[in-house]
């Protein structure tokens, strides 16, 4: 029996206790109602999750959790497990850390952002405290959705002590750009990154916060990704776009509600004959209030024909009333207010209706449906809910969406009218055009945005996310399967042993070294230099290195040793005790026309060159900005390819190098041409690089194939890094002893 435990900040209800009265009261935000609709449906039947539990702070003592709440809780479809936060402490957390530093820098507003080590220490303590109150009562099977940006740290901190665990972690908001991130400092925003890669999905609404993190976790960490998934510590872990659904059946469905159809009795009674534009939103200073009223001003001012025939709802619900930048944003609000009505009102007509509360459900969704416009402006928003519940509650498809192009949503709802918040005259422009749209052309955008909605509702959400989060265990579990471990090695040394004549065949860069920065710095290390000396030494042994490397440099680091050495994939190669053999090169012409496509993007480029060998040419670009040189790369590869278009003449994408040769002559051709002249009854061959699958995909079943750090290859299996190669052949040479595999 699986459990779904979902992790918020805060629980989702809360309790009001009115001397000996304690009453309980369902929060009625959008996880708890998408959480809710995905367990009533036939997709949560027919998974293996049976229970769920809900975990965040709680805002009631732990008396009263436990004698109160518990019992009323007993009604409830999920537990809940309190967090009990010190209050001084907790304000640090979410105000502090949350709310005044990544709220703010998260939504593009960098001179908002406070910068305190204490409101860090806080956030990462809470999060600490997340972690220690779950761990102890973790199961092996359970599931963990974290979500939002107050929960960062989390992922990781279960990860260190969890290994195993199924973590998935949902941004609400928006993942900036990495030149907004990287204003962060260095600890923080490494600890940041380091925790979300604790998780094996991290999910986001669109696909520019998806690029955005990605970046960042390339530029942070130096993790490299293949499209959405990264390898991070020997771990896959996958970024993805979820954009959140909404409970579309709930808005449509209250169309009908009678107490929703006597307050829209009521609206139309109060404002007859005049057109209606609606806004509802957080105070909240990422919404645009001060530019939506600056933009309807305008308006009024720019179209005095719509005056008196025109009201804007502007409904504003408390938010964050303990922090400075939310306070005073109220006023300024407040005096824009004052002062357009007292500029335009009439005896019969006042232009901006102003409610700074919380509204009734059926209220707001009354309002929704009496709206002709709704204008959602905000100058940055993860997604805006506002936005899909207004498509999702228009009567009979009537109503015109007006929607900030820097919300999230904006990406899904291309047929609502777009508009740059702060751009005024965008902002009137597309008010009159919204007040004067014909009603089939309000009817037809509606109809394509609201199936689009009603397609991915916050059921398929749930679903989707959960879906994918299980996708990427099982593909973690087949890299695994890969790994050698203790009883694989064990085999492998049985093997070894008991052949008569056995062949090794040794990638050099990535396998026998580690990567150097310049190509000439990568000579072998003395421990390298005894390991291959020892597997000579044996006469069952032909001990191949066989490499891109120039014959000229192989034979000066290693060409004193009985090995056969095979350098630029096979151009060149000297067979055990023997010379040199160099194939024919028809001519070196060709170089000529790659090496100034070459040249430009050195050019272009900083801190890459290129390396000319006897019969290929290279482009090494790991000494530049990854991100400036992986494009780059990409850009390179397409060049070449169009160039080399009907010649003999192949481009190879290797690790931080892009190398031109002529085909035909790869690892693959030469480790196949020596095993059928060496005949032995063991082959094991190791390699790292793109130019090294070409030798497990040749040698197949013939061989033992084994690929240096993870990702997707043709080898048999993989060992994690570079440094488990020299212990593994130094092992093979030892005799097998049982013990040394105790406990497989
Ligand atoms: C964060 C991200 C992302 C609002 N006023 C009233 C009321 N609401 C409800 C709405 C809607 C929700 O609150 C607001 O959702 P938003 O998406 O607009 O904004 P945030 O609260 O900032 O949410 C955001 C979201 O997470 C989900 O991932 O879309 O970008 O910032 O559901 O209906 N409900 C009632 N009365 C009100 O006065 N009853």
């Amino acid at each position: 029996m699986a459990r779904l435990i979902i992790i918020s900040n805060r629980l989702p209800f809360s309790v009001d206790r009115d001397g000996d009265q304690v009453t309980i009261r369902q929060s009625s935000g959008g996880l708890v109602s998408a959480i809710k609709s995905y367990f009533e449906s036939d997709a949560a039947r027919e998974s293996n999750i049976t229970e769920k539990m809900w975990m965040g702070v709680a805002d009631f003592s732990k008396e009263d959790f436990e004698q109160e709440v518990t019992p009323k809780l007993q009604n409830y479809d999920f537990t809940a497990l309190p967090l009990f936060v010190d209050k001084a402490l907790y304000k640090d957390y979410y105000n502090g850390f949350s709310n005044s530093t990544l709220w703010p820098l998260f939504h593009y507003f960098p001179s908002l952002v406070e910068y305190h080590q204490h409101y860090f220490d806080a956030y990462s303590k809470v999060n600490a405290l997340f972690a220690e109150t779950l761990l102890p009562i973790l199961r092996p099977d359970d599931v963990i959705w974290i979500h939002d940006y107050q929960l960062m740290l989390l992922p990781g901190m279960l990860r260190a002590r969890a290994p195993k665990a199924t973590i998935g972690f949902f941004l609400h908001i928006p993942f900036p750009s990495y030149e907004i991130f990287r204003t962060l400092p260095t600890d923080w925003k490494m600890s940041l990154l380091r925790g979300l890669m604790g998780a094996d999905l991290v999910g986001f609404h669109t696909y520019d916060y998806v690029e955005h993190f990605v970046q960042s976790v390339r530029m942070v960490l130096g993790a490299d990704n293949s499209f959405r998934s990264i390898q991070y510590q020997n771990r896959l872990v996958k970024a993805d776009l979820f954009p959140i659904g909404i409970d579309y059946k709930k808005f449509s469905g209250t169309v009908n509600n009678p107490e929703v159809q006597e307050l829209r009795a009521e609206v139309q009674r109060n404002f007859e004959n005049k057109k209606i534009i609606f806004s509802v939103d957080r105070l909240d200073y990422t919404k645009g209030l001060m530019d939506r009223l600056i933009g309807f001003e305008y308006f009024l001012t720019q179209h005095p024909e719509w005056q008196e025939r025109v009201v804007f709802m502007l409904n504003v619900v408390p938010s964050r009333d303990d922090i400075v930048a939310y306070t005073r944003r109220k006023r300024t609000i407040e005096e824009k207010i004052s002062s357009i009505n007292g500029k335009f009102s009439s005896i019969s007509w006042q232009p901006v209706i102003y409610r700074y509360m919380h509204l009734p459900f059926n209220e707001l969704c009354a309002l929704y449906q009496m709206a002709d416009v709704a204008l959602i402006t905000p100058l940055r928003d993860g997604m805006n809910l506002v936005a899909k519940e207004y498509v999702a509650s228009t009567v009979n498809q009537r109503g015109v969406l007006i929607l900030s192009e820097l919300a999230g949503a904006a990406s899904e709802l291309n047929e609502a009218l777009l508009v740059n918040p702060t751009d005024v005259k965008d902002v009137s422009n597309a008010i009159v055009r919204a007040l004067s749209m014909p009603v089939p052309e309000q009817k037809q955008r509606m109809a394509l945005m609201q199936k689009r909605l009603m397609d991915y509702d916050v059921e398929r959400w749930v679903n989707d996310f959960l879906d994918q989060l299980n996708n990427v265990k099982t593909e973690q579990l087949k890299q695994q399967t890969k790994l050698l471990d203790d009883s694989i090695t064990h085999q492998l040394h049985e093997e070894y042993q008991q052949a008569t004549r056995r062949t090794l065949l040794l990638d050099y860069d990535g396998t026998l070294v580690p990567f150097a920065r310049l190509p000439q710095e990568a000579a072998p290390t003395k421990e390298l230099l005894s390991v291959l000396s020892a597997l000579c030494a044996d006469k069952k042994n032909d001990v191949v290195v066989i490499s891109g490397r120039e014959a000229a440099t192989l034979e000066q680091w290693l060409g004193k040793l009985p090995l056969t050495l095979v350098a630029e994939h096979g151009a060149s190669y000297k067979m055990k005790g023997e010379t040199w053999f160099h194939s024919e090169t028809v001519s070196d012409k060709w170089k000529e026309e790659i090496r100034p496509v070459m040249q430009t993007f050195v050019s272009r480029c900083v801190g890459s060159f290129v390396e000319e060998k006897k019969n290929t040419i290279a482009w090494h670009y790991r000494n530049t900005h990854p991100d400036l040189g992986f494009s780059r790369s990409r850009e390179l590869i397409n060049n070449l390819n169009m160039l080399l278009q009907n010649t003999q003449l192949q481009v190879i994408d290797g690790n931080k190098v892009v190398e031109v040769r002529m085909t035909g002559m790869d690892k693959g051709v030469m480790a196949r041409k020596l095993v059928q002249e060496m005949n032995p009854e063991f082959v094991l061959c190791i390699g790292d690089d793109t130019t090294d699958e070409d030798m497990f995909k040749a040698l197949g079943n013939q061989a033992h194939t084994i690929k240096v750090s993870n990702g997707p290859t043709a080898a048999q299996f993989t060992v994690l890094s570079q440094q488990n190669v020299l212990p593994l052949l130094e092992e093979l040479t030892l005799p097998v002893t049982n013990n040394a595999y105790a406990g497989t």
